[in-house]
Formats: structure tokens, C-alpha cells, sequence
């Protein structure tokens, strides 16, 4: 298998109350691992497997892809494995953001950390269906609010990520049912700003 789903540094229930353990291992043990199984059976022989062993290669390469039905699962499946492997790595209870870089960016083009989190929430409520929200920065290294469609991601996209939210209701509708805004708020308690920092610099 060329392609893997991240080792979780945590334990299924260390993200509760705000993310619960059920949650928390299908969408790692069922969800996470579909889209890793479902990239590599695909991939597994052809060209673009030897070309781009690195997934975030293969996912940056993917509109090069020729043969149809592989350039769908590669945005399917390897955009599924590639968004959980980040959004599961920068979560973590605990951290916070009262100085630096990160928060000087956010600063200047939000006004302030607050001001980010409400306009990220107000785009987070106004997606219609499945995707996910991401703060990220252009290629020229301006900041913004990213939606995505699907398994669709800011890589394909030519941004880099500082930090996702998976909006699919299998990311929360066991403990939140409706309230999308609820999962939001809570989000705050379980990012890690030390991993947002790192993928900001
Ligand atoms: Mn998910």
C-alpha cells in the first residue's frame, strides 16, 4: 500500500467532550480508512503510483492524470486521505493562540482572532451539502477562508492550508445532529494552534 492514513498520536476519546470517542473512530476507522483502501486499489500498478509516490505529489499532479476513472479517484479517495491526514493531525485539547505570526496574520486580515472565528462559522453554516472549510493562504501568501466541495482540497486548488474543518455530517451529526454552529464553536477547543503555526511557516 503506497498511500497511508496518518497514525493518530491520540486516543479516540481524547478530543471529548467537544469531539466524542464514537465519532471519533468511524470517522477514522471506517471513513479515513475507505478513502485510504478505495486510492490504493485504484492506483495500485499504474504509472502515476511510480511517478508520484508522495500523496501530496499525487494530489498536486492530479489534473495531469489521463485515464478518467483514475483522476476520479485520485480527487475522491486521495483528496479524502490527504484532508483527514491533516485535519486529524492538528487536533488536540489545550493550546492556544495568544501570540505570534499566526495571530499577527490574523490580526490584520480579520481584525482579530474573534472576528476570524465568526466569519469562519458564517461560511461553515452557509455550505450546502458535503466539503469542508479551510483557513489558507494563496500563492501569494495571502490569507483566506477556503470552501471546498466534496473531497476536493486547497491543494488542487493552488492554496496552502493552515487548518481545516470537516463539514461532512459523518464528522458530527452522532453527537450534534443539526447544529452544524455547535461542532463549530467546539472546533476552538480541540485545534492545535502549535500544528496551525507549523503550517503557517
Ligand atoms: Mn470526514
Amino acid at each position: 500500500m503506497t498511500y497511508k492514513r496518518i497514525k493518530l498520536n491520540y486516543e479516540f476519546d481524547s478530543l471529548e467532550p467537544y469531539f466524542d470517542k464514537k465519532t471519533m473512530e468511524i470517522h477514522y476507522e471506517k471513513h479515513h480508512k475507505g478513502y485510504e483502501t478505495k486510492l490504493n486499489e485504484i492506483i495500485s500498478g499504474t504509472i502515476e503510483e511510480k511517478k508520484y509516490p508522495e500523496l501530496i505529489d499525487l494530489i498536486k499532479n492530479y489534473q495531469n492524470i489521463e485515464r478518467h476513472d483514475l483522476k476520479i479517484a485520485v480527487r475522491q479517495f486521495g483528496g479524502g486521505l490527504i484532508n483527514h491526514n491533516f485535519f486529524f493531525n492538528h487536533l488536540k485539547i489545550g493550546t492556544n493562540l495568544k501570540e505570534g505570526k499566526l495571530l499577527n496574520a490574523i490580526n490584520e486580515k480579520f481584525g482579530s482572532l474573534e472576528e476570524m472565528k465568526e466569519e469562519f462559522k458564517k461560511n461553515a453554516l452557509s455550505l450546502f451539502g458535503s466539503g469542508w472549510l479551510w483557513l489558507a493562504l494563496t500563492k501569494k501568501g495571502q490569507m483566506k477562508i477556503v470552501m471546498t466541495f466534496n473531497q476536493d482540497n486547497p491543494w488542487f486548488h493552488g492554496f496552502r492550508p493552515i487548518f481545516g474543518l470537516d463539514l461532512w455530517e459523518h464528522s458530527y451529526y452522532l453527537k450534534y445532529q443539526s447544529s452544524r454552529g455547535d461542532y463549530v464553536d467546539n472546533f476552538w477547543n480541540v485545534i492545535d494552534w502549535n500544528k496551525a503555526e507549523e503550517n503557517f511557516a
